[in-house]
């Protein structure tokens, strides 16, 4: 009988020797990553039971400290990661510097770093909407055994080798690429089990979605005006659907099932967009590539930017190739600057 992998666990070990540089560490990064989100997962799935709302510095009954959700995920994902011992560095949304990681001989001795979100969207907790963890992982360009620096982090997301989110939902869902395509993985809450539900995910190269937050409008860059213009056309398979969760991971799940186009640009509000180049945009690119899809900042490939500093933002265009490809052309009858030369970039 030829075996299948089915669960998660069964899926790496299977997968484990496709991956060049093997030697089993990405793998166990990999697992800790989704004990880390059964954590968090089992947590949010309590919003609204407990009081897991508070605000950093309360204390409840018991005197413990409460605090936001979107820290909390941040203190899992860390202490887990930094408990196995399985990163020698970790960058997070939620942490104004990367952090260095020695292990117990007090040595630097692994090779990966990871950059995260470890609660996308978590204003949406309060009101029951989907949220997300956001991962990306690369080999650290410095001697393995000194401690982590800047340069480590800021690699373009082409180096990425590994990247993936976790979508806290109607199911929770781990989905996620060592470069050899996309799969996703269903939580069984029963029994704390990931089991493979969609393999070889692949975004449809056109799709009928639109997702942007048009209350924003009027400030955006004239491109952007265009194009939402092209997809309220009316024509044969236009108008297309707007559909906006304002949640980023589920907003792109969405897309990449059904077929559509994420985007969240520069405005006169938010010059140099809201998105975080390596928490969010760098890793969903990475996704959406794996999966036959697009991502820019609407004139240059998300994967080639190279970064100047940990929280950069950039504007994202991702989804569909054919509906990115589209916005672009609409953007390129605007020279990239034109915009800027009204609202100066502030960084
Ligand atoms: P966050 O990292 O502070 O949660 O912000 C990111 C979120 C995305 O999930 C979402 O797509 C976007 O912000 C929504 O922003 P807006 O409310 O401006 O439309
Ligand atoms: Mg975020």
């Amino acid at each position: 009988m030829t075996r299948k992998p089915n669960t998660l666990g069964e899926f790496i070990i299977g997968n484990q020797n496709d991956f060049k540089y093997s030697s089993g560490e990405l793998s166990r990064l990999i697992n800790s990553i989704s004990l880390a989100a059964k954590v968090v997962n089992h947590e949010v799935n309590k919003a609204g039971l407990v009081d897991i709302l508070g605000s950093i510095g309360d204390t409840n009954i018991q005197g413990e400290d409460q605090q936001k959700l979107d820290v909390y995920a941040n203190e899992v994902f860390m202490q887990t990661l930094i408990n196995r011992e399985i990163v020698c560095g970790i960058a997070s949304e939620e942490e104004d510097e990367f952090v260095k990681i020695e292990g117990r001989n007090k040595s630097h001795d692994n090779k990966y770093i990871l950059l995260m979100d470890p609660l996308d969207g978590s204003s949406n907790i309060d009101v029951n909407v989907s949220v997300g963890t956001i991962f990306s992982i690369y080999r650290r360009v410095t001697p393995i055994g000194t401690p982590v620096e800047k340069e480590d982090f800021l690699q373009p997301g082409t180096q990425q080798v590994a990247a993936g989110y976790v979508i806290y939902g109607t199911s929770t869902m781990l989905v996620y690429s060592t470069g050899n395509g996309v799969n996703g993985f269903t939580l069984n809450p029963a029994i704390g089990v990931f089991y493979l539900s969609h393999p070889y995910m692949k975004y449809p190269n056109n799709g009928g979605i639109y997702s942007i937050n048009e209350g924003y409008y009027s400030h955006f860059p004239q491109g952007v005006k265009d194009y939402l213009k092209f997809c309220q056309e009316e024509t044969e398979d236009r108008p297309y659907k707007g559909r906006y969760i304002g949640s980023l991971v589920s907003d792109f799940h969405r897309n990449m099932i059904k077929g559509g186009i994420y985007i969240y640009p520069t405005s006169s509000k938010a010059p140099e967009g809201k998105l975080r180049l390596l928490y969010e945009c760098n890793p969903m690119a990475y996704i959406a590539e794996q999966a036959g899809g697009k991502a820019t900042d609407g004139y240059n490939r998300i994967l080639e930017i190279k970064p100047t500093h940990l929280h950069q933002r950039v504007p994202f265009f991702c989804g569909s190739a054919k509906m990115v490809e589209d916005a672009e052309h609409f953007m390129a009858k605007y020279p990239e600057d034109a915009f800027y030369k009204e609202v100066p970039k502030t960084f």
